[in-house]
Order: structure tokens, then C-alpha cells, then sequence
């Protein structure tokens, strides 16, 4: 994988640097940011984080996140450079209304729809931004601490559903592995990412399997949580990731649909598709100037919610029905 050798260069001559990821921030976005930052302060930078507040308790042990900053006013007026992290679009960054003069910006992304929109991309499709972080911290020489491999792991771990996904490589495991040692064990961030549930959660979780209906023979899943069972389960920070993977645990389901009425009549929109099947779910939701990879997309649709189930439940049926025939055979 290569690093453009530019960023190297921009990031050591530097000395301020703006740090941003996207709305709605992940374990990855969260892990990722956190990680670059702290790297680039071993080496002596001054780094800012502006990122979205909303950011689910589980990630709360991530230390960094008290450094970020959510109000514009607070930072500087000019960086050597700004990074975008675990952005495929520059519209889908959490970034100030009126941005610092920044020399440079760069691009550290993942998403297979990023079409490089930075000075500097280093931008391949990888299981999580928590690669290309790491592999671009060890290209510059910047210490690895113990809570920058938390930050690693989580970005690693939330994005490859703690390494199910068939988004994983040898790579992931690679860095996996390096995070490992010296005997450090990641289970207990582990089952906090992905097992563990506040009460609200669970209830929310249980709304979502009771909403859960299959269409087109079962090829395709679909989810609703409406904006009044998100609001009696504690709001939409409630709803955890897992929750977009329920429908991909049913059989035959091939691909699945978690819509999400955060506000009333606006639903965020969760897609997914199952491997080895060739159906890209980013498809549909680029079509709603959403952004996202071949089998985990996202949108988001204004509308009622029949306008938004009419528009949608045919939408991927089509999109089962062109991935072929003999889809049913594996
Ligand atoms: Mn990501």
C-alpha cells in the first residue's frame, strides 16, 4: 500500500493540524482521529480535533474525545494542513461552517466511492480509516502507545464487526496482531463495542428484531424504527451498530435495510449486503447523496414514512433481481 510520499512531507515541515472525520462519528472515525492525533503529537505537532458531539458512550473510554472541539471559535485561524478521516465525501465531513485557512489538505479514507478529493489521497479500500492510520503512523516514526492502540483496535474492531466482516484481510489481522503485543489484551474493548448494552439498547435492539419483515422470498430485510419508538428508547445515540446487521443474520436474507426516523419524516437508511454475493448497496444509497462501500451504505431519505418505504423495499429488490439468477445456488 502506498503512501503518497507528500503527506510524509506536509506532515514534516508542518507544525498545526486540523483533524476532522465524518457526522455521526464511529468507532472508526472516533479510534481513527484519536490514533492520528495522538501519533502526530508524539512527534511533536499541535493538533485540534473539531468533530460532531454526538458520540455513543461505549467510545467514551477513548480519552481524546475530551480534546475534541465541537465549537468553531475555539480553534485556529490557520493549519499547516487539515486531514480528513474516514470521509468518502468532503459534504460528508463534520467540518465548521466557515473553515481556518489550511495549506494543505489531506485525505486518509477507505470508502471505495472516495474519489480523492484532497491536495494529498491516501486512500484505499481497506477493512477501517484504523489501517491506513496506523500504517501511515508507522511510516512517519510516530509512537504507538498503549491508548493509541486502544484507539487502533476500536477503529479495526467497529468496522469489521470484530472481524467478521469480508471486509478483513491479512492485513487487518497484521495490525491486529502488532496491537497485540506485549501480551495487550483487547477483550474487554471488544465485548464493550459489541456485546455489551445499556438496558434502552437492549429494548431498542428488541424494537428492531420485532419491526424486522422480509420481502422478495426473503431475499431482502427490512427494519423500521420509527421516530416515537426511538424517542421512548432514550434517542438515537440508543441505537447500536449491531443493530444494522440484524436482518444479515437471517437466512436467506442477502440484503437488508435499517431505517432509522431520527427526526420526523427523515429517515437515515442502513444498507447491507452478504458475501460472496456481488450486489453493491452503494449503489442505492449514492443514488440518495448518501456515500458508502459495496456491502455497509447509508443514506438519508426525507419523506413519509410509505413514501420512504415506496420508494425503498422496490429499490432493492431491483437490485437483488439484476445481481443475477443464480443468486439462490450458494
Ligand atoms: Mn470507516
Amino acid at each position: 500500500m502506498k503512501i503518497p510520499e507528500k503527506i510524509g512531507q506536509i506532515i514534516g515541515a508542518g507544525q498545526d493540524f486540523l483533524i476532522l472525520a465524518h457526522n455521526h462519528p464511529d468507532g472508526d472515525a472516533v479510534g481513527s482521529v484519536s490514533a492520528l492525533g495522538r501519533g502526530l503529537k508524539s512527534l511533536g505537532k499541535h493538533v485540534d480535533y473539531y468533530m460532531d458531539p454526538e458520540i455513543e458512550d461505549k467510545l467514551g473510554f477513548i480519552d481524546e474525545i475530551e480534546l475534541f472541539k465541537h465549537d468553531a471559535s475555539q480553534l485556529a485561524p490557520k493549519y499547516d494542513a487539515v486531514i480528513y478521516v474516514d470521509c468518502s465525501t468532503k459534504d460528508y465531513a463534520y467540518a465548521p461552517e466557515q473553515m481556518p485557512e489550511c495549506a494543505n489538505t489531506i485525505v486518509v479514507d477507505h470508502h471505495k466511492s472516495n474519489e480523492g478529493y484532497g491536495d494529498e489521497n491516501f486512500v484505499e479500500i481497506t477493512g477501517a480509516a484504523g489501517e491506513l492510520v496506523y500504517l501511515l503512523l508507522k511510516d512517519l516514526g510516530a509512537e504507538i502507545d498503549d491508548d493509541t492502540k486502544d484507539a487502533l483496535f476500536t477503529a479495526l474492531s467497529s468496522d469489521t464487526g470484530s472481524f467478521q466482516f469480508s471486509n478483513v484481510t491479512s492485513q487487518t489481522h497484521r495490525i491486529a496482531a502488532a496491537l497485540h503485543e506485549n501480551d495487550k489484551i483487547f477483550s474487554p474493548i471488544s465485548k464493550r463495542l459489541h456485546s455489551e448494552k445499556s438496558y434502552a439498547q437492549m429494548k431498542m435492539y428488541g424494537e428492531a428484531v420485532h419491526s424486522l419483515e422480509l420481502h422478495d422470498d426473503g431475499q431482502v430485510a427490512f427494519i423500521e424504527l420509527p421516530y416515537n419508538v426511538i424517542r421512548k428508547w432514550g434517542g438515537a445515540l440508543n441505537i447500536t451498530d449491531d443493530v444494522s446487521n440484524i436482518g444479515m443474520s437471517v437466512i436467506p436474507v442477502i440484503v437488508s435495510a435499517l431505517a432509522k426516523e431520527t427526526e420526523p419524516d427523515v429517515w437515515r437508511i442502513s444498507l447491507r449486503s452478504k458475501s460472496p454475493y456481488d450486489i453493491d448497496v452503494s449503489e442505492v444509497s449514492l443514488e440518495y447523496g448518501g456515500g458508502g462501500h459495496q456491502r455497509a451504505a447509508g443514506c438519508t431519505f426525507e419523506g413519509t414514512e410509505q413514501e420512504m418505504r415506496d420508494a425503498l423495499i422496490p429499490r432493492l429488490e431491483r437490485l437483488v433481481a439484476e445481481a443475477g439468477e443464480d443468486i439462490c445456488e450458494s
